[in-house]
This record gives C-alpha cells, sequence and structure tokens, in this order.
C-alpha cells in the first residue's frame, strides 16, 4: 500500500473533539519524539475535557523520566493487553485509538490484535516513509522532523495553550529526533516551534541535562564495547556489533545503546554506520545512519532490504537471524556500496 495521508489534522481535530475516551499510543520502546509526541496530545485532550489514556510498550528509557514521571500510563506487554498492569487503570472501550511515530506492525506488536479489532477507529499520525495499513485514519507528514512537529499543529487546531508538560513534552520530541538540531531532518518550521517553545517557559539547558547527561555507568561501559567492535569497511563504512555478552558483562540494557550508532560518524570519511545488536531474547537488533552531502547512502533503502524501514539517514530494522548472520550480511552490503557509487 501507499503510505500517504487519507485525511487532514483538521479532521482528526474534528474526530478527537467529537469523541471522549480516547486511547494514545506509540511505537514500542518509545524515543523522545514517541513520549513526547504521547505526552502532549494527551495532556491536550484532558484540557479539551476528554478522557485520554496513555498505552506505552515498554521498556521506556530511564532518560526519559522527565516526561514519564509527570504522566499516568498503562503498560502493554508483549502478553498481550489484557495482561497490561494498568495500575488501576480501567479499561474501557475506547471511541478513537491514536497511534504515533509509527505506522509499522512490526513496531506495534503487542498491541496488534487490539488495534486490528478496532481498525475503524484507528488514527495514525506519523512522519516515517513507509509504514502498515494500520487504521482506517492515517496523517503522514515525512518532511517533518518529529512528530511533535505535527502534534504541535493538531494542538494549535484543538485550541489548546500550551501549559509547561504540553511545552517541555513537544521539546523533548523535536530535540531528540534532530539530534539536537543537528541533523539533516531540522527544517527552518522545527527552529520555529523550538523557538516558539523556549519564548513559553522552555528550559532547554535543563532538558539536556535530563535527557542527554541522564546515564549510569553501565551505559559508558557497553559503548567502550561497542567501539572496541569497531570495524571500518573501505573507509566509509562502520559496523559494530555487541552481543548478549556485552550487556550481561557490563549489566547495560537493551535500551542503552540509544546514540552509540552515532559515534562513528565523527570519522571524517565516514559515511554510513551499522550497529548490530544482540538481544539475549528475540531478534538481532539492526541500526544504521548515514551523514547528508551528495554521497549520502539512504539508510531507509538498507533497512529494508533487512526487512526494516525508517528515514533516509535514520532506519533500523529487528531480523530473525544470529548475530554473526547478520553482521556477514551487513559487511557484504556495506562492502557493495562503493562499487555501486554510494562510497
Ligand atoms: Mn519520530
Amino acid at each position: 500500500m501507499s503510505y500517504e495521508s487519507n485525511t487532514t489534522l483538521k479532521e482528526i481535530a474534528k474526530t478527537l473533539l467529537a469523541a471522549d475516551r480516547i486511547i494514545i499510543t506509540a511505537h514500542t520502546k518509545p524515543d523522545g519524539d514517541a513520549l513526547g509526541s504521547v505526552t502532549a496530545l494527551a495532556r491536550a485532550l484532558e484540557l479539551r475535557d476528554r478522557q485520554p489514556q496513555i498505552w506505552l510498550m515498554p521498556p521506556v528509557p530511564e532518560n526519559l523520566s522527565v516526561l514519564s514521571d509527570r504522566i499516568d500510563y498503562r503498560r502493554v506487554r508483549g502478553d498481550g493487553y489484557e495482561k497490561a498492569d494498568g495500575e488501576g487503570m480501567p479499561v474501557v472501550e475506547p471511541d478513537a485509538i491514536v497511534v504515533l511515530d509509527t505506522g509499522a506492525w512490526s513496531q506495534l506488536d503487542p498491541m496488534r490484535a487490539y488495534l486490528e479489532l478496532r481498525r475503524e477507529k484507528v488514527i495514525v499520525i506519523d512522519h516515517h516513509q513507509h509504514g502498515d495499513d494500520v487504521g482506517a485514519k492515517l496523517y503522514v507528514d515525512s518532511s517533518a522532523a518529529a512528530t511533535c512537529e505535527i502534534v504541535a499543529e493538531l494542538i494549535d487546531l484543538l485550541k489548546v495553550k500550551h501549559d509547561q508538560l504540553i511545552r517541555d513534552a513537544l521539546f523533548v520530541g523535536i530535540a531528540s529526533d534532530t539530534g539536537w538540531f543537528r541533523f539533516s531532518n531540522t527544517r527552518p518550521a522545527t527552529h520555529r516551534l523550538a523557538a516558539r517553545l523556549v519564548e513559553e517557559g522552555v528550559d532547554h539547558a535543563d532538558l539536556y541535562r535530563e535527557l542527554e547527561q541522564h546515564e549510569r555507568v553501565e551505559k559508558l561501559k557497553l559503548m567502550i564495547r561497542a567501539l572496541d567492535s569497531l570495524q571500518m569497511i573501505n573507509h566509509h563504512a562502520a559496523v559494530m556489533t555487541l552481543r548478549a555478552t556485552d550487556f550481561a558483562e557490563t549489566g547495560a540494557k537493551q535500551e542503552e545503546t540509544e546514540r552509540f550508532v552515532d559515534l562513528p560518524q565523527i570519522v571524517g570519511p565516514v559515511q554510513v554506520v551499522a550497529l548490530i545488536t544482540e538481544q539475549a531474547e528475540g531478534p538481532t537488533r539492526l541500526s544504521f545512519r548515514s551523514k547528508p552531502g551528495p554521497n549520502a547512502v539512504n539508510v531507509n533503502d538498507l533497512a529494508r532490504q533487512f526487512g526494516g524501514g525508517g528515514h533516509a539517514r535514520a532506519a533500523g530494522a529487528r531480523v530473525f537471524k544470529p548475530v554473526e548472520q547478520v553482521e556477514r550480511e551487513v559487511v557484504k552490503v556495506l562492502g557493495q556500496l562503493k562499487a555501486a557509487g554510494h562510497g
């Protein structure tokens, strides 16, 4: 199917204001943009006297506690929503379900059955280039740096004045997805939104400390392992591999690999980076990043070769193969890039 909008934000605003019980969710293992957009939209709907419930599929990264500590949410685990430990949150039949920052079943696994049964109520709002037929309504803007940019527009259409939680949540989303306004997806509208939020009272230096200087020493130890595993391919590509033993021996968690894939990009000639992560259980995780410019590698295309996807400069996949095999295949694919004139 083509992954294109079949509705407008105005229509979505209308639908949400006509609804009462609204479930708001995002992709598994929410990042700053997923949690930021969920938090901001839920708060905005609360301020319009709706009854939004936030459902998150863990793990919720520790550095996002600056937002997650300020909201109530139901944890939806891999064993299905029926067993979700909602911490007293009643399970009610929703009038609408909003899925943010993804439209891919691979990122919604724990809620798939639930969503499929309610397809007509599902509204997907996303900024990725590809996705599946998850809901009846889809609004996608791949020029947006973050889903939070789109949600900010939606909140204006809902005629809600930002409170401090909405401001912080939107800022966390755009700062996260743009690497603090460094990545090529950053556009003038991103800066305009950031400026507006700072004018309204966002303390960006405080949020930087909360988000980026909030790590455990175990993460640093795992980072050393990742860097130590570095393989260079044709000087233009870098591959790092983390094995389950690296996690066990350092005590680091899976979600603590966040941003590792950016590290080899400090090397001048490096155009593309892959990080391969073995999980104790489940598929091998694969993350790609690439630098912008005339030799830019489209890592969305690379990730799709492994059954995943994402953006041109940042993409990933989950591969049901052993880590060694994934590593061999990635090294081969990256080695062929130069021959294809990308290098
Ligand atoms: Mn995003």
